[in-house]
């Protein structure tokens, strides 16, 4: 492979390596090159750009947050070429974005698709990493870069016993064929019923000789409320770009809108069904973030929203057996990652859809023909794994990193990952993880572009100062991660059983994965630790 050397003096093969060129990946690339002027290279395993929005092109894969806050706002010019078709991007429209700033930007040149980094290696005696991929390169780099996100390139399937056995075909999601599938007339099993799931269900009932859904959890879910978007609205948007990113970056969840300032205690029934009401015709992630101050943080509050939504889902299914099995109990409201759906629960009234509750019956095995419960044989013809991702540190641990004195990240995140602020690590010097565990939560593209320019203007700082080192201290990173605990267990998160805790996957440490406090809050704090000269890390 050839790379480009602008500056044959330095030490090392290139300035920087960024692994992933989705939202993360491709604006890194950005600013390291074209505003600090490293020489920089991606690597992707994809053979395109895009990361999640190229993995998961499953039938009715749609963006649940807002079109126009799930984009870089870095550029002016960007925001005011693009036109966005909906209120929510669908997958192959937000990967015609991406393609199209990949584009703009100039970016592929310093891409390199299809290729894995398997081995990130720390010298401590010239700091910097070697980087090895499989296709066999291996080049040194001043700084690493991880953006590779928190879910798509860990796709998770449960082993299930004698799944070697099924003659049919097996999807799963994540990992969905980029040529088309015809599903037409065929006999088609889901697992899994989150947010993928629960887009899948409608699309995959609409094609299919029958559909049978095995849902381990019912979920709670706010309906989208999709529409297009026409001219008029989109010309508003853009003219009051300005004012939508001050809200965004001072939210609680990087989304244009603030709660209403009220407990839900405080209301009467009346009104808080109002509200609700109002809310709900919305739809969309608004519904939470938009409404009362407490429903994420005060588990009666919470109970008054869940009862809403319950009552809403046994509205939309006539079956009433099925109804019932489709109505969430046992986790509060939103205690794992919410769910947005268009026509989902409206699909199990269709003859040819059955729903299968794992709760009462469980999956013993696949047979040759199809799946096997403790009840009954469920014949199929294609069973379809909406089953997740081994989320959050899954990503970064398919690569075998050793830091600073061979330390692995392994055996670093024995018991969970650790980072300080999700950004950096103690013991990796050098390696920046853009949403890396521990960093806020929310509307990622915006914390993205938080983390890139922060990350950005670190390393900026660091060859300012004619440093070679940049690491995250120890007491630093424990301290976080005590503050991670307690902000989290000031909210209903940690009532949910989900990728959150890591608890989807048998086996993974069970851990807080997020900073649960406001993005707004979060957001200042990394800055004032960056204004305070990085105070938490070392520059060497
Ligand atoms: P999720 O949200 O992790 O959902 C996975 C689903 O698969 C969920 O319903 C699980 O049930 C189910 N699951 C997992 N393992 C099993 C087994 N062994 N048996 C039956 N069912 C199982 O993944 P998604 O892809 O939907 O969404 C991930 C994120 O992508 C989402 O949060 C957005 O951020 C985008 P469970 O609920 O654990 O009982």
């Amino acid at each position: 492979m050839e790379i480009p050397r602008t500056s044959p003096t330095a030490p090392t093969d290139v300035d920087a390596v960024v692994i992933g060129a989705g939202f993360a990946g491709l604006y890194m690339l950005h600013r390291l090159r074209d505003k600090l002027g490293l020489r920089t290279i991606v690597f992707d395993t994809a053979d395109g750009v895009g990361g999640t929005w190229h993995w998961n092109c499953y039938p009715g894969a749609r963006c649940d947050t807002e079109s126009y806050v799930y984009c870089y706002s870095f550029s002016p010019q960007l925001l005011q070429e693009w036109d966005w078709s909906g209120k929510y991007p669908s997958q192959p429209e937000l990967l015609s974005y991406l393609n199209h700033v990949a584009d703009r930007f100039e970016l592929r040149r310093d891409i390199r698709l299809e290729t894995r980094v398997e081995r990130a290696t720390y010298d401590d005696s010239t700091d910097t990493w070697t980087v090895a991929t499989d296709r066999g390169d291996l080049l040194t780099t001043r700084f690493l870069i991880s953006g590779v996100g928190l879910l798509a390139s860990a796709p998770y399937a449960p082993s299930f016993r004698d799944a070697e056995d099924f003659t049919g075909e097996t999807f799963h999601t994540g990992t969905w064929p980029k040529t088309p599938v015809d599903l037409t007339g065929k006999r088609i099993g889901v697992i899994g019923t989150g947010s993928t799931g629960v887009q899948i269900i409608p699309e995959l009932a609409r094609q299919a000789d029958h559909l049978t859904v095995f849902q381990r959890t019912a979920q709670f879910t706010v309906p989208a409320q999709h529409h297009t978007v026409d001219a008029e609205t989109l010309r508003e948007i853009k003219t009051n770009y300005a004012a939508i990113w001050e809200a965004t970056y001072a939210s609680v969840g990087g989304f244009p809108w603030q709660h209403n300032g009220r407990s839900a205690l405080d209301d009467t029934p009346e009104q808080r069904e109002a509200t609700f009401r109002a809310l709900w015709a919305e739809g969309g992630f608004r519904f939470i973030f938009g409404s009362y101050k407490d429903l994420l943080t005060n588990l009666e509050a919470n109970e008054h929203v869940a009862e809403f939504v319950r009552a809403r889902i046994r509205e939309r299914v006539r079956n009433p057996e099925v109804r019932e099995k489709l109505v969430p109990r046992g986790e509060p409201f939103a205690a794992r990652r919410p769910v947005v759906d268009t026509d989902y629960f409206e699909t199990y009234d269709r003859d040819n859809v059955t729903l299968v509750d794992l709760t009462s019956e469980s999956i013993e095995r696949f047979t040759a023909t199809g799946i096997r419960t403790t009840a009954r044989d469920y014949p199929l013809d294609t069973i379809v794994y909406a089953t997740g991702f081994d989320a959050v540190s899954g990503p970064l641990l398919r690569i075998d990193i050793k830091g600073s004195g061979g330390l692995s990240l392994a055996d670093a995140w024995s018991k969970g990952p650790r980072t300080y602020l999700g950004l950096g690590m103690a013991g990796f010097p050098n390696l920046f993880t853009i949403t890396g565990p521990g960093s806020a939560f929310g509307n990622i593209p915006v914390v993205i572009q938080h983390h890139v320019e922060w990350i950005s203007t670190a390393i900026a700082r660091l060859i300012e100062r004619g440093g070679r080192r940049f690491e995250a201290i120890q007491e630093a990173q424990d301290a976080w991660y005590d503050e991670l605990v307690e902000t989290a267990n000031r909210t209903v998160i940690p009532f949910g059983n989900s990728w959150y805790s890591g608890s989807n996957v048998p086996g993974k440490p069970h851990t807080v994965s997020f900073y649960l406090g406001s993005y707004s809050a979060y957001r200042q704090r990394c800055d004032a630790v960056a204004a305070e000269g990085y105070a938490g890390f070392t520059l060497s």
